[in-house]
C-alpha cells in the first residue's frame, strides 16, 4: 500500500470536512463569515498592487476565480501535508489543522463589519476536521498495521482478511466523508455566493430622496425613561417572521413586480422603475398577529415607498374585486382588502427603504408591502413578486387555511416595558412605562393599575401619528415589597382593551399586560 498517498488523502478529507461544515454554518451566520470568502478577501487586501494588476492582466475578469483556484491548490497541499504529518506523529496533523483554521478565524473576524459570531463557522469546521482526522488516523493506522503483519507472516490468510477489512473501513470512511463534504460544501458555497452577490448589490444602491418626506419626529415623542422601547426600532433589532427557513436572496436587477388579476391593464414594474417614481416616507408600526400580550413581535420604522393605490389605479381593478393577493418567492401570500389599499387616507406602500437603508434582505429586499392598521400576515408581504387583484370568495392568504382569520386588523394594545417581570427596583420614584398602539386609529388614553389600586392615567408622549405606537409613562413612588402593575389602553374610537384573555389565534391576543416585580 502507499501509506503516504493514503495519509495525504486523510488530510484532504479532514480539510474538506472543515470547509463543508464552515460553509454550511455560514448560511445561517452570514455569507461573509465563510472562511473561504474571508481568506480570499484577505489575500486581495494583502496582495501588492503589482500582483493584483498582473492577475487582472493574466486572467481578466476571471481574476477572482483564479484567486480561488490558487487558494484551493494551496489548501490542498497544506491538507495533504497535515495528513502525512498526522500519520508520522499523532496530533501533528491536528496541530497543522488547528493553526490554519485559527489563522482563518483571524481573517474572518478582522474583516470590516465583522462580528464575533463570524468565528463560529470556522470554529465548528475546525471541530469537524479534528474528528475526521482522529477517526481516519485510527482506521488508517489499523490498516497499516494489518498490512505490516501480513508482510511478516505471508502465509497467514486470516491476516490478509484483516488487511482487506481494515482497508475497506478506511477507504469507505474517507470516500463517504469526502463525498458528503463535497455535496454539502458545494451546495452551501453556491448559496453563500449568491447571497454575497445580493449583499454587494444592495450596498451599492443609493435610494432617491423622498418626494414626500416623513414629517420630523415631534418634540416630546420620545420619553426619557430608562428601559422604555426606542421610538424607532433599529433595523437589526426589528422582529422577523418568515415562513421560509432561508431568507430569499433576490437581486434588485432581477426583480420585477407583476400586477395582475381582475384588472384592465396588467403590468410589471422593475426596481429601477420603482425608484424613479415619486416616493413617500411614512413612519408606521407593524405588528405580528402571533404577538402575545406583552410580546415583542412589533416594531416601528420609517419606510420609503410608493403608494399601492397608485399602482392599482394604473392597473384599473374590476368593480367586483375586493381583495389583493400579494405573494413572495417563499410561497407566502397575504390577502388584503382592496378597500384598505386604495384608501387615500391610509399610507399603504410598496416599500423599498427601511430607516434610511435599502430594505434589509431579512425584511424583504428588494421590496415589500407596509399597510398601517393590519397585521403583517394579511398585508406585509416581503420579497413581493406578484400583486393579484381578486376576491375573498375566490382566494385566500397563506395563513387562512392554517387557522388564522382572513381579515387581520390590528387590535388596540399596550405593553409595560419597565419595570420588567421579576425585576428588583430600588425604592423611591419609579416610572412605570411602555408603549401602546392602535395603528390607524390612534391611542387616546393609557391607564395603569398598581396592585389593587385605582386605575391611574399615564402621561402619553406626543405620537408621531396615529399609525405609530406611542410611549407612555406613570411616575410612581415605590413602597418596598412585591407589586403588580397592569396596563390598558383606550383608542380614539373609544374602545378600551378587554380584560378577557385570548390566545393569538385566530385574529390576535387580548388581555391586559401584567408585570410583577419587587421593590
Ligand atoms: N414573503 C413573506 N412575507 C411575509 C412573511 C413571510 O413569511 N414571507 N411573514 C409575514 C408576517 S406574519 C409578518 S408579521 C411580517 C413580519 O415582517 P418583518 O419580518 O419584516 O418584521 O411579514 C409578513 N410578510
Ligand atoms: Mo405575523
Amino acid at each position: 500500500m502507499r501509506e503516504r498517498l493514503w495519509a495525504a488523502i486523510l488530510g484532504i478529507t479532514a480539510a474538506a470536512a472543515v470547509l463543508a461544515t464552515a460553509e454550511l454554518i455560514a448560511i445561517f451566520v452570514g455569507p461573509q463569515s465563510s472562511p473561504l470568502f474571508a481568506m480570499g478577501s484577505l489575500a486581495i487586501d494583502l496582495a501588492p498592487l503589482w500582483l493584483k494588476e498582473a492577475m487582472i492582466a493574466l486572467f481578466n475578469t476571471g481574476d477572482k476565480v483564479a484567486l480561488f483556484v490558487m487558494l484551493g491548490i494551496a489548501l490542498l497541499v497544506v491538507a495533504a501535508v497535515a495528513g502525512i504529518l498526522e500519520m508520522k506523529r499523532r496530533y501533528a496533523g491536528v496541530l497543522v489543522l488547528v493553526v490554519v483554521t485559527a489563522l482563518s478565524i483571524i481573517a474572518v473576524t478582522t474583516r470590516a463589519e465583522a462580528s464575533a459570531v463570524w468565528a463560529l463557522p470556522t470554529l465548528l469546521g475546525m471541530g469537524a476536521g479534528i474528528l475526521v482526522m482522529l477517526r481516519g488516523r485510527r482506521l488508517l493506522a489499523a490498516w497499516i498495521e494489518a498490512a505490516g503483519s501480513r508482510t511478516e507472516v505471508p502465509a497467514a490468510s486470516n491476516s490478509t482478511t484483516a488487511e482487506s477489512l481494515s482497508r475497506r473501513s478506511f477507504v469507505t470512511f474517507a470516500a463517504l466523508t469526502s463525498a458528503a463534504a463535497v455535496v454539502v460544501g458545494v451546495g452551501a458555497r453556491l448559496m453563500n455566493a449568491s447571497s454575497a452577490a445580493v449583499t454587494a448589490a444592495r450596498s451599492a444602491i443609493r435610494l432617491p430622496k423622498p418626494a414626500v418626506p416623513a414629517p420630523p419626529v415631534p418634540a416630546g415623542a420620545e420619553l426619557d425613561v430608562q428601559g422604555i422601547t426606542p421610538l424607532i426600532t433599529p433595523n437589526d433589532e426589528f422582529y422577523r417572521i418568515d415562513v421560509a427557513l432561508q431568507v430569499p436572496r433576490i437581486e434588485s436587477a432581477d426583480w420585477e413586480l407583476k400586477i395582475t388579476g381582475l384588472v384592465d391593464h396588467p403590468f410589471s414594474i422593475t426596481y429601477d422603475e420603482l425608484l424613479a417614481l415619486p416616493l413617500e416616507e411614512h413612519v408606521t408600526t407593524i405588528a405580528c398577529v402571533s404577538n402575545e400580550v406583552g410580546g415583542n413581535l412589533i416594531g416601528n420604522a420609517t419606510w420609503l415607498g410608493y403608494p399601492i393605490r397608485d399602482l392599482l389605479a394604473k392597473a384599473g381593478p374590476a368593480a367586483d374585486a375586493d381583495m389583493v393577493l400579494s405573494s413572495g418567492p417563499d410561497g407566502f401570500t397575504a390577502g388584503t382588502p382592496i378597500e384598505t389599499l386604495t384608501d387615500p387616507k391610509r399610507a399603504a406602500i410598496l416599500a423599498v427603504g427601511m430607516n434610511g437603508e435599502p430594505m434589509p434582505p431579512e425584511h424583504g429586499f428588494p421590496a415589500r408591502m407596509i399597510v398601517p392598521g393590519l397585521f403583517g400576515y394579511v398585508s406585509a408581504t416581503k420579497w413581493i413578486t406578484t400583486i393579484e387583484v381578486t376576491r375573498f370568495a375566490d382566494a385566500e392568504g397563506y395563513w387562512t387555511p392554517r387557522g388564522w382569520s382572513a381579515l387581520g386588523p390590528v387590535k388596540t394594545a399596550s405593553r409595560i416595558d419597565t419595570p420588567r417581570a421579576s425585576q428588583r427596583v430600588g425604592a423611591g420614584t419609579v416610572p412605570i412605562a411602555g408603549v401602546a398602539w392602535a395603528q390607524h386609529t390612534g391611542i387616546k388614553r393609557v391607564e395603569v393599575q398598581i396592585d389593587d389600586g385605582e386605575w391611574q392615567e399615564a402621561t402619553l408622549a406626543t405620537p408621531i401619528s396615529d399609525d405609530t405606537w406611542v410611549q407612555w409613562s406613570l411616575p410612581w413612588t415605590a413602597e418596598p415589597g412585591s407589586h403588580t402593575a397592569r396596563v390598558r389602553a383606550t383608542d380614539k374610537s373609544g374602545k378600551t382593551q378587554t380584560k378577557t384573555e385570548a390566545p393569538p389565534a385566530p385574529d390576535g391576543a387580548t388581555g391586559w399586560h401584567t408585570v410583577s416585580f419587587t421593590v
